[in-house]
């Protein structure tokens, strides 16, 4: 948590706490209903649509009921009843009724020089829409007119956080005023934004690429007090609120970095569309684990660029709430209204919620609000849908004109044109750049890591020396004297004293554990996070041990060698896309780290399947921004119904092209071992989806010899030495190859090879082909697999698989298509495997 770098102001004399109370009971009274309800009778709306609900708790009369009204129903609401700790409600309470020649100093912005600040950047945000309009017309740009009081915000917290620690701001948004945030808060030249609206050879970038209001963006900026602060917009995809999760992903990977002190040098600000924000599921799991130990980052920044409207869809149709932002509620936090006219009343919010997020290391939401000037995008029409707010809106005026007159600019309009004039000249410079911009730095951790296509010379050794894993088997095995471990748990780790040393196979949880103690041991930093990860699922990890007397904790695996990376493994919360975005991210700003999400069974993964398209197989192409995620997912038809046999391969093996993923079911204990040392070892960083196993977690037939964990590397594909000269031969993945082993030995069959394609993408034709001649000419190719027709990988592998068979005829053995991956009825799927066994054994 952030050290309180704050002095919370002495109590004033009209704070809410008993002390006041006795001192003038009937001021206290007064006060306490419009702490409570005055937001609700505020002038938050500049339109006035939103209009004040008249609250019978509110006095209207007397001395007291004028001076809370000033402060609590005024240009500033603070919904603040939620929040359980009364010093938290209690610090808001002080800063809000502070007297004025205190608020002066700390935070109302009378000085001069601040105006003239903030009126410079409402000119250049609204000016800047403007300029694009008029230059390239016709084109998306989602003007933030209406609510450009977000660029003298965001100055304000900047500032603000620069004098508290802040050295890198770390931004997601969405498309709203997107392109004005590149300018006025990245700082990017103008001429290099203006560019991407120019044409570019087509041929750069076909088929990858992606439009200019979702690229990210990094730059620095000079704050008001003369601080630097970084600036880090995160790639976005149209996916609203999707990026969440991935910017507070990358900000605890910037923070875990840096160690001491992250969290008050990278803070997170998220800038949210109010439609969004009220409807979005996955902003409300991103919310959730705000201050969980495993993911927070000490208090997120959440501003509702509030307009009132999505796309064509009224405020009244958004939410059941007064306000978009009421969803935040749930979280003790609070959440500052505030009129979007107001500059003043918005910069002051602006600061008292960075203090705030200083203060409590909490999450703080500003609903800022405002109007859309224009349609949607500016190719709508919005008189079409709202023609009365469209035509009031046509009558108002900028703001920058509004806060010109407030502070006396009389040279406003001078202003005015004098920037015009550096846009339009930034502009026909934008003609002479050739290159579309990137407009943004990679940190100098990805100098040592590549992306593109797969070249051998990536590939690592992953074997381990018998001694090496004896060691690490010791380390894994033992614990604390006086640590009362849990009968089980005790019987497990004597299993896995065996398993390191030879006296028994090796099951994929120790083997998973051999690899993470050998890659911590040798400093590379391990993250796993998923539902019930600590313990496992299937029982099978137990990566924590806990004392059954006391509940104390030991953690082998952070106990592995003195000097050691860490190894970190989180209960998740219960979500999905929240999480598995947090972990994208995470991996985005810690590419030397192992960095691995589990779905709880594989099926649930589909719940997040936004992140899975529009970062993890798609985040190279749109952005050229690599990552090494791992993804596991339980899967494999075991008799559990619909939603615990198939996590999908079909999903996955069509999103995948120009090595974009590597897509991987090992099946056997050692080839899983090879394969997570692999992906952290080489420094080709891919997302990794891996189809891991349940029933076969523990099973003779996949569990490995030690020996095999000395083997230089994975194997992409297990060739068949046991049969020579086949006649038939079975190409399959994971469990049915076991079951397909089973069956042929019972049936004393010699003829028919069975071949394991351990990496289903890349496609390892070569090794495919090797398979293929090993066994002779004249062999039918038979696919099999457990999934339906409609589903799994054969659709995939079938022109593959044929294209190399030459005349050899290719075959498949799979389930019937079905709507549904799997039967409910345990004994149905018995009767389906059993003919699929059957099949693949009859030949002609
Ligand atoms: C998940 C998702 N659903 C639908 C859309 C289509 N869409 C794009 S913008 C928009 C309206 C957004 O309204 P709001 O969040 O209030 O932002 P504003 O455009 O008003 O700033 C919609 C529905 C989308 N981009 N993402
Ligand atoms: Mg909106």
């Amino acid at each position: 948590m952030p050290t309180q770098t704050i002095k919370t102001k002495s109590a004033l004399p009209s704070s809410n706490g008993s002390d006041s109370a006795s001192s003038n009971p009937e001021r206290e009274r007064v006060f306490s209903a419009y702490r409570q309800w005055g937001y609700l009778e505020g002038d938050l709306d500049p339109l006035g649509f939103l209009r004040p609900r008249p609250t019978p708790e509110l006095e209207k009369d007397g001395e007291y009921a004028r001076e809370a009204r000033a402060i609590y129903s005024s240009t500033i609401g603070v919904e603040i009843n939620h929040i359980y700790a009364p010093e938290r409600r209690r610090w808001i309470y002080d800063r809000m009724e502070s007297p004025a020649s205190e608020a002066t100093e700390a935070y109302e912005v009378t000085e001069k020089e601040d105006q003239q600040r903030i009126l410079d950047l409402l000119i250049r945000a609204d000016i800047f829409e403007q300029v694009v309009q008029q230059r390239y017309l016709g084109s998306k740009r989602f003007s933030l007119e209406g609510t450009t009081a977000l660029i003298p915000l965001v100055d304000e917290v900047l500032d603000t956080a620069s004098r508290l620690g802040a050295i890198e701001l770390v931004m997601g948004m969405s498309h709203r005023g997107r392109l004005n945030v590149i300018a006025h808060v990245a700082r990017r030249a103008p001429e290099e934004i203006f560019a991407g609206f120019e044409d570019v050879d087509p041929r750069s970038v076909l088929g990858s690429g992606d439009v200019k209001y979702h690229m990210g963006a990094t730059g620095e900026y000079t704050t008001r007090s003369g601080g630097k602060v970084h600036i880090h917009l995160v790639s976005n995809p149209s996916h609203l609120e999707a990026v969440d999760p991935v910017t507070i992903g990358r900000t605890r990977a910037k923070q875990d970095r840096t160690g001491e002190g992250g969290r008050e040098k990278y803070l997170p600000l998220l800038v949210h569309g109010d439609a969004a924000f009220a409807g979005q599921g996955i902003l409300a799991e991103t919310m959730n684990y705000a201050d969980l130990p495993g993911y927070t980052v000490g208090g997120t920044i959440h501003v509702v660029v509030n307009n009132l409207i999505g796309f064509t869809t009224s405020y009244l149709e958004e939410h059941s709430t007064r306000f978009a932002a009421c969803i935040a509620r749930r979280q003790s936090i609070p959440i500052f209204h505030v009129n979007g006219e107001d500059v003043d009343a918005v910069v002051r919010v602006a600061r008292m919620a960075v203090e705030y997020r200083y203060q409590f290391g909490s999450d703080v939401v500003i609903d800022m609000i405002g109007y859309r000037r224009h349609g949607h995008s500016e190719v709508d029409d919005p008189t079409v849908t709202q023609p009365l707010l469209y035509k009031k809106i046509k009558e108002h005026p900028p703001l920058w004109e509004i806060y010109a007159d407030d502070i006396g600019a009389t040279d406003a309009p001078a202003r005015a044109a004098a920037i015009r004039a550096e846009f339009e000249a930034a502009q026909k410079n934008a003609g002479t750049i050739k290159e579309k911009p990137t407009m943004r730095e990679l940190p100098r951790y990805w100098n040592n890591y590549f992306g593109g296509l797969h070249k051998p010379e990536f590939e690592v050794e992953t074997g381990l020396s018998s001694a090496e894993l004896s060691e690490l088997t010791q380390r894994l095995t033992t614990y604390p004297d006086g640590f009362h471990i849990h009968p089980k748990v005790k019987k497990l780790l004597e299993q896995r004293a065996e398993m390191g040393t030879g006296k028994r196979p090796v099951d994929y949880g120790m083997a998973e554990a051999l690899a993470f103690a050998s890659l911590v041991k040798t400093g590379t930093h391990v993250r796993l996070s998923g539902q019930d990860s600590r313990r496992g699922t299937f029982n099978q990890r137990h990566s924590v041990l806990i004392d059954i007397e006391n509940e104390n904790e030991y953690v082998p695996l952070e106990n592995i060698a003195p000097g050691q990376a860490r190894c970190e493994i989180y209960n998740s919360t219960l979500s999905e896309a929240g999480v598995l975005g947090f972990e994208y991210g995470y991996s985005r700003d810690y590419p030397e780290s192992l960095v691995l999400w589990e779905a709880q069974f594989g099926d649930f993964a589909n719940v997040a399947q936004a992140i899975v398209d529009q970062f993890i197989a798609a985040g190279e192409a749109k952005w050229n921004l690599l990552s090494g995620l791992v993804m596991l997912l339980p899967h494999g038809y075991e008799g559990q119904g619909p939603e615990h046999s198939s996590a999908r391969i079909e999903r996955f093996i069509q999103l995948a092209a120009k090595h974009n993923l590597q897509i991987a079911q090992p099946s056997n204990a050692a080839q899983y071992f090879h394969l997570l040392r692999r992906q952290a070892l080489r420094h080709w960083r891919k997302p990794l989806i891996v189809f891991t196993p349940k029933s076969m977690l523990r099973h003779p037939d996949a569990s490995s010899p030690i020996d095999d964990f000395t083997h230089k590397n994975f194997l992409n594909v297990i060739p068949d030495t046991e049969v020579g000269e086949a006649d038939r031969i079975l190409i399959c993945t994971g469990k049915i190859g076991h079951e397909l082993e089973a069956e042929r030995k019972k049936r004393k069959d010699t003829s028919t090879a069975i071949v394991f394609l351990e990496q289903l993408y890349p496609f390892p034709e070569a090794e495919v082909v090797a398979e293929f001649d090993r066994h002779g000419q004249h062999a039918d190719i038979v696919w099999v697999q457990e999934e339906p027709a409609n589903m799994g990988a054969m659709f995939n592998m079938l022109p593959r698989l044929k294209r190399l068979a030459g005349e050899r005829p290719v075959l498949t053995v799979k389930r019937s298509s079905s709507p549904s991956p799997a039967t409910g009825s345990a004994k149905a799927h018995e009767v389906e495997q059993r003919t699929l066994l059957t099949l693949a054994f009859t030949k002609g």
